[in-house]
């Protein structure tokens, strides 16, 4: 496995709820650090490119309308593995899927708003750290 990189969204409902703090203390805690972060807000256009895979889904609009709806944190997360290690706090994208003590399940308000985001694969993660980030706004 080896040391990873993963991109995470605390997204709109979260930045709403101000409840930032709280989630990069579990992020921390789980020993990813963060090597990257900003509050930017995505305009629809910025949403609908990096949720490009979606393309099609009926829930597609929606979602780019939610995620440029409000403030977003981007962050590069590393560790040793990363991106599972990341996924697994996160927990399922239902909140009601969830485990229990996981980010979704404790802060999720719906399947949509469901407070974090986090890549799926390393392919995955190298194209949304690119889109998200200048090499020199990450630093290790
Ligand atoms: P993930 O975030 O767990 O990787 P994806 O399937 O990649 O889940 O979906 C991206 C995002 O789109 C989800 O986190 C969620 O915000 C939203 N989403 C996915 N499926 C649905 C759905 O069936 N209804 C509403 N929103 C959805
Ligand atoms: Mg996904």
């Amino acid at each position: 496995m080896g040391i990873e990189r993963t991109l995470s969204i605390i997204k709109p409902d979260a930045t709403e709820r101000n409840i930032t703090g709280v989630i990069n203390r579990v992020i921390e805690d789980a020993g990813l650090r963060i090597i990257g972060q900003k509050r930017v807000h995505w305009t629809f256009e910025q949403a609908q490119e990096f949720y490009e895979q979606h393309l099609g889904a009926p829930f597609y609009p929606d979602l780019c309308k939610f995620m440029s709806s409000g403030p977003i944190v981007v962050q590069v997360l590393e560790s040793d593995d990363a991106i599972a290690k990341y996924r697994r706090i996160m927990g399922a994208t239902n909140p009601v899927d969830a485990e229990p003590g996981t980010l979704r399940r404790r802060f999720a308000i719906s399947m949509q708003q469901n407070s974090v985001h986090g890549s799926d694969s390393p392919a995955s993660a190298d194209r949304e750290i690119a889109l998200n980030f200048a090499p020199d706004e990450i630093v290790g």
